[in-house]
């Protein structure tokens, strides 16, 4: 796993960090974009899911604690069939219940996947949220949605997808259609992040467009763990 700081544009502090599976082979470290299609589809993504799940976890309550503090949250990406398990759910609690805090666990769902959710996953959703995570949509904007999950779910937070952001100084309908984002999600008390942040001269507009997190290479890299938060031995067995 590779943890990605996630910034307060405001202060330019780290505040949390997303946990990001990468797979190392003999010829580099391959993103979820080339294997994670092959393993949804096969049982293989059920003990890879909870490897991440637990492996998360256990890096809020070591390294991302030691390096922000109590306040400091880690994000997990759930995929659609994972949201679709009925077991899903007891994981998180099994994590409460060893004194993890849920409320510094955001739980990624694509936006892709919201629009044409099925019941049951949505559920999950609503589940999670009772619990104490925070659920956000990830990847807003590469469809151009109409927003109009965010009064059918419980989103506590909107990440803006790279492509939206990269265009906001250049590309008048994006900066739009990122203004609309910001403004519902100002209006409705949903936080946003925006992702994919590659230099700064992006920053002042994001901010004045009232954007509350940042996440990209110019703030850091997906980094594994002993390079995120120092080293600190071996990850112990996961708790969960
Ligand atoms: O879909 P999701 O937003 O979870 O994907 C995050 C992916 O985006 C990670 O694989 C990460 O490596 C990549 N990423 C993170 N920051 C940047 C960035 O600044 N630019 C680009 N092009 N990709 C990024
Ligand atoms: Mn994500």
């Amino acid at each position: 796993m590779y943890y990605q700081p996630i910034v307060r544009l405001s202060t330019r502090e780290t505040v949390g960090y997303e946990a990001l599976l990468r797979w190392k082979t003999d010829d580099g470290v391959m993103t979820p974009g080339y294997f994670l299609e092959a393993f949804e589809e096969t049982s293989l993504l059920w003990p890879v899911g909870r490897t991440v799940i637990a492996d998360a976890v256990n890096e809020l309550k070591r390294g991302i604690h030691k390096v922000l503090g109590d306040d400091g949250f880690v994000t997990i990406n759930l995929s659609k069939r994972q949201l679709l398990d009925p077991d899903i759910v007891d994981v998180f609690r099994r994590a409460a219940d060893s004194g993890v805090d849920l409320a510094k666990v955001w739980i990624e769902v694509r936006e892709d996947f919201v629009i044409r959710i099925e019941s049951s996953a949505a559920r999950t959703i609503e589940f999670l949220h009772d619990l104490g995570c925070r659920i956000c949509i990830d990847d807003l904007g590469k469809g151009y949605s109409a927003l109009s999950y965010v009064k059918d779910f419980p989103i506590d937070v909107l990440k803006i997808d790279n492509s939206l952001v990269a265009q906001v100084m250049t590309n008048d309908t994006d900066l739009a259609v990122v203004r609309a984002i910001c403004d519902v999600a100002n209006a409705v008390g949903i936080e946003t992040v925006a992702e994919g942040i590659e230099c700064d001269s992006v920053l002042p507009t994001l901010e004045q467009l009232g954007l509350d997190y940042g996440q990209g290479y110019y703030f850091g890299y997906p980094e594994p763990p002993e390079i995120a938060f120092g080293g600190d031995g071996p990850m112990a067995q996961p708790a969960i």
